[in-house]
């Protein structure tokens, strides 16, 4: 539990098999569809008591908690939802080949029971239209190079942005800054504090990234993994 003054925010763990009945038991809507086109549920999501609301999609939930508690920071500051959306959409469709090689191909064994395993092997499998995970991953000789192409997607945004700015928007932070810091939180909670994939992203853009995850972390409600 978080004790924010007004908040009380308390987060709720879930196995993969469990996504998908505990949001239609909060009645959160689907995210997405499944490659067999049935609807796909997610999470992040939210159940907001004070209003009955559930909300599910990391950007929706942003805009829900704008709308609702505006007195509090912005994440998608007036005028820039078009914006924010453009920036998520270039990030992402960067940057999500490389982590199914990268990152998804790791879950499994991080997960801490057979069902969540055998879960997310066949519906990952599926999405990404091969027979099994293992394929993807990435030969001990490809690595760096692999890793490369990552640092050149982090290598646009910083282009994008100001010398010496921690915020994507220069002053204020936004979601932008969460969707690549949530990359980075995922990649040091895989691989460690102490790995090379972690010094190699905090390495990277002058330690623009390394900034920006320090700069994040008083707006974590959870503890760092
Ligand atoms: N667009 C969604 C994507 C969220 C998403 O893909 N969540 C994954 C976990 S990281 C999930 O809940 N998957 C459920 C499943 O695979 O059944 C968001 O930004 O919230």
């Amino acid at each position: 539990m978080y004790d924010c003054t007004n908040f009380v925010i308390k987060t709720v763990w879930l196995e993969y098999p469990d996504v998908e009945p505990t949001m239609k038991k909060i009645g959160a809507p689907p995210t997405s569809k499944k490659a067999d086109g049935s609807p796909s549920y997610t999470i992040p999501a939210i159940y907001d008591d004070s209003t009955g609301t559930a909300i599910a999609d990391s950007a929706l939930i942003a805009e829900y908690l704008d709308e609702t508690y505006p007195s509090t920071p912005r994440l998608i500051p007036p005028g820039t939802h078009a914006l924010q959306g453009a920036f998520r959409e270039l990030f992402y469709s960067k940057l999500m080949p490389l982590v199914a090689r990268l990152v998804v191909v790791n879950v499994p064994s991080m997960l801490p029971t057979p069902r969540s395993i055998e879960y997310f092997n066949k519906r990952r499998s599926e999405d990404l239209g091969v027979s099994t995970l293992e394929a993807l991953r990435v030969p001990p000789e490809e690595k760096d190079g692999e890793w490369d192409k990552v640092k050149d997607v982090f290598g646009i945004v910083n282009a994008l942005m100001k010398d010496g700015d921690t915020w994507v928007m220069g002053d204020t932070p936004s979601f932008a800054d969460f969707v690549l810091a949530s990359w980075g939180a995922t990649v040091r909670s895989m691989y460690g504090k102490e790995s090379a994939e972690w010094k190699r992203i905090m390495s990277w853009d002058e330690g623009r990234w390394e900034r920006l995850m320090m700069a994040v972390e008083k707006y974590s409600a959870v503890p760092t993994l």
